[in-house]
C-alpha cells in the first residue's frame, strides 16, 4: 500500500496519484529507521547517507520505507500523516518534491527518544545538480 498525504506550501506532492507531468519513479531510494538515525539507501549508484535524504527536484522518488528495530514513523512537513513503520514490513511511499530546496523531516512515533533524535533533512537540488 502506499501512503498518501497532502500537498503543502506547494512544496511536495506524496501519493499514489501523481501531478500532471510527472513520470512513474526514476530514483529508488530505501528508507531504513534505526535507533536513533535515518538511513539512506541509493541502491542504483551505491551510495548511502545518514539522517539527509537528497532528491532531485520535479522526480518521482520512490521511497521503500522500513524499521531496522522498533516500531517508527516517516513524516515529511506538509505530510498529513505519518506512515508507520513496522520492523519487518517495507511501505512504499512516492515523493515529489516540486523545487529545490530544504525539507524537515521527523520520526513522530514513541520509539524512544521523544521525536527529538530522529530529525533528518530532506535537501531538494535540480535533477542536473543531483547527477552531478
Ligand atoms: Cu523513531
Amino acid at each position: 500500500m502506499i501512503g498518501l498525504a497532502c500537498i503543502c506550501a506547494g512544496a511536495i506532492l506524496l501519493g499514489r496519484t501523481l501531478g500532471a507531468g510527472v513520470t512513474g519513479p526514476t530514483l529508488t531510494v530505501r528508507v531504513v529507521a534505526h535507533q536513533w538515525w535515518w538511513e539512506f539507501d541509493y541502491p542504483s549508484v551505491g551510495v548511502k547517507t545518514s539522517d539527509v535524504l537528497r532528491v532531485p527536484s520535479a522526480t518521482n522518488v520512490r521511497l521503500e520505507l522500513a524499521s531496522a528495530d522498533v516500531l517508527h514513523s516517516f513524516w515529511i512537513l506538509g505530510m498529513k500523516d505519518a506512515v508507520e513503520l513496522v520492523p519487518g514490513k517495507t511501505r512504499p511511499l512516492d515523493l515529489v518534491v516540486k523545487s529545490p530546496g530544504e525539507i524537515y523531516g521527523n520520526c513522530d512515533s514513541r520509539c524512544g527518544c521523544a521525536t527529538v533524535c530522529m530529525r533528518f533533512r530532506v535537501l531538494a537540488s535540480s535533477p542536473g545538480s543531483f547527477d552531478q
